[in-house]
C-alpha cells in the first residue's frame, strides 16, 4: 500500500517542491574563497531544520532521516573538504538522480545541490509526500550516503529500505555526470 501510494504521488510532492539558495541573512556565505569550510549546521530553531553533509569526512548526512512540517526550510551544510552533493532521487531508485525527461517537458526534474564544499542548500517543504536523496559522488550513494524527508514509518518505503536498496546496488550505482 505505501509502495503504491508513494510511486502515485511522486509528480505531485515533486511539483510541490521549492528549493534554491539559502534564503535569509541567517544562512552563511558560499562565495569566500578564503574559506575552504563553513561551519557545521547550527541547532534547528523554529521552521528552520539543519542537515550537516559529509561532517567530519563521514559519507553521510546527519541526521540522514527527518520529518519536517510542511512549511519547514531543510538547509544542508556542506562543512567538510570533500564535494558531495545533495541530489533528488525516488524511492524505486535511491543512487539515480531525478532528472529532467528529455521526452516530456512537465515530468518532474529533482533538485541537485551540485557537488560543493563550503556552501549551504536548501529545501522549502511544501507538502506532506516523502522527498528521497542521495550523493552523486562516485562511490557515495552505493555506500549507503542516502537521505529521506518525511519518510514513511512503516510499509515498505521506510528509510530502513531505502538504505538498504542503496547499500544493495553498491559499486553497481549508477554514476550521473551533471556537469
Ligand atoms: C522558501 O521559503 C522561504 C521562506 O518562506 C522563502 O523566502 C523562499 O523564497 C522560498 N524559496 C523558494 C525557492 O520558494
Ligand atoms: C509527462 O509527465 C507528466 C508529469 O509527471 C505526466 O503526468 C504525463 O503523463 C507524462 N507524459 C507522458 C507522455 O509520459
Ligand atoms: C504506521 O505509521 C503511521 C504514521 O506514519 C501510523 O499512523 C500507524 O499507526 C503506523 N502503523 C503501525 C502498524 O505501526
Ligand atoms: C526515521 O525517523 C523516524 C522519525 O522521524 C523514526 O521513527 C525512524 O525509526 C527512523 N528510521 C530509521 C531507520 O532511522
Ligand atoms: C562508478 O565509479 C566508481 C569509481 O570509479 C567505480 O568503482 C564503479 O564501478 C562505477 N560504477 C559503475 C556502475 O560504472
Ligand atoms: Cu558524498
Amino acid at each position: 500500500m505505501f509502495a503504491k501510494l508513494a510511486v502515485f504521488l511522486l509528480p505531485a510532492f515533486v511539483a510541490g517542491q521549492a528549493y534554491g539558495p539559502p534564503p535569509g541573512p541567517a544562512a552563511p556565505s558560499t562565495t569566500s574563497a578564503a574559506a575552504a569550510v563553513i561551519p557545521s549546521a547550527p541547532a534547528n530553531s523554529g521552521n528552520q531544520i539543519n542537515i550537516n553533509v559529509g561532517a567530519g569526512g563521514a559519507f553521510i548526512y546527519s541526521p540522514a532521516n527527518i520529518s519536517a512540517p510542511v512549511g519547514s526550510l531543510v538547509t544542508f551544510y556542506f562543512p567538510g573538504d570533500i564535494p558531495h552533493s545533495v541530489s533528488q532521487s525516488t524511492f524505486a531508485n535511491p543512487c539515480t538522480y531525478l532528472a529532467a525527461d528529455p521526452n516530456n517537458a512537465s515530468a518532474p526534474v529533482g533538485f541537485d545541490s551540485g557537488l560543493v564544499t563550503a556552501s549551504t542548500f536548501t529545501i522549502n517543504v511544501t507538502d506532506e509526500n516523502p522527498i528521497w536523496f542521495h550523493c552523486r559522488q562516485l562511490t557515495h550513494c552505493g555506500s549507503g550516503m542516502v537521505g529521506s524527508i518525511n519518510a514513511p514509518l512503516n510499509g515498505t518505503n521506510t528509510y530502513a529500505n531505502f538504505l538498504a536498496a542503496a547499500v544493495a546496488l553498491g559499486g553497481n550505482a549508477p554514476n550521473v555526470s551533471l556537469g
